[in-house]
């Protein structure tokens, strides 16, 4: 019986997480390059097991999403969003984001990758905005329609290094220009989230150089192929 018959999805999500400026997506290029110039893209295309290399992110990852987006990190200061209003505004943009592009592709086979999801929601407003985290868990359910990631690496740097990562690059957003406590309660979300699920969740040392970053998280895929596609 072919794999989707049994009810199983047939494309892989690989999503990557991390407080500002830790590197996302840096690595996200870095992956596509390896998974291009290693032969393991066409490989894995050859044996069927994938369609194709889809790279995508939240907020932002469709047309309506590019919009929520634009509103989520520069709304105007004397129109603030409030904090509900922000939690709903990303649930919008995850819900369009996985009907019209995550779904269909990984439906097609497509490996994907991913710059933020789900991690991201429960340690910005739940560690971060203080919202109640049982609210977050059925928000996020919701919006993504019971679709985890297959493999979520987060990217573990200081707060204080990612942030003047952030600024060297010279643009500020509404939320990297939060106060530095705020960003050391999402950094504690994300360290409590990889504690609670380590099957999903892998931690990745982003403090280092990026070649010594990409070469951690190549060592995880391909550990993960392993077990996926054997
Ligand atoms: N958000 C998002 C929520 O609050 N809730 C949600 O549910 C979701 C989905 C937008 C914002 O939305 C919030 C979180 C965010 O505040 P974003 O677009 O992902 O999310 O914004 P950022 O996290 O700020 O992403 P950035 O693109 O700004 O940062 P990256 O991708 O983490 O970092 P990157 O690769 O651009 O690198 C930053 C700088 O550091 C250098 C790079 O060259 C670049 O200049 N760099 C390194 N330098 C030294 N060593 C390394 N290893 C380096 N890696 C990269």
């Amino acid at each position: 019986m072919p794999e989707n018959m049994l009810g199983t999805r047939p494309g892989k999500l690989i999503v990557f997480e991390g407080v500002e400026g830790c590197g996302k997506t840096t690595q996200i290029q870095q992956t596509q390059g390896w998974l291009t110039a290693s032969g393991w893209l066409v490989a894995l295309q050859q044996q069927q097991v994938l369609s194709d290399l889809v790279i995508t992110r939240e907020p932002g990852g469709t047309p309506l999403g590019q919009a929520l987006r634009q509103l989520l990190l520069h709304a105007p200061p004397d129109d603030m969003l409030h904090d509900r209003t922000e939690l709903l505004l990303y649930a919008a943009d995850r819900a369009q984001h996985v009907d019209t592009v995550l779904k269909p592709h990984l439906e097609k086979g497509a490996l994907i990758l991913c710059d933020r999801y789900t991690d991201s929601t429960m340690a910005y407003q739940g560690y971060g905005r203080g919202l109640d985290r049982q609210w977050i868990e059925q928000l996020n359910a919701i919006a993504t329609g019971g679709l985890q990631s297959d493999l979520t690496l987060w990217l573990d740097v200081d707060v204080e290094l990612g942030l003047a990562r952030a600024q060297q690059r010279g643009r500020h957003d509404r939320i990297e220009q939060a106060q530095l406590d705020f960003h050391q309660r999402v950094q504690q979300g994300f360290r409590e989230l990889a504690a609670a699920h380590p099957e999903r969740i892998v931690r990745i040392d982003a403090s280092l150089d990026p070649a010594a970053v990409s070469q951690q998280i190549q060592e995880v895929l391909l550990r993960r192929f392993e077990s996926w596609f054997r």
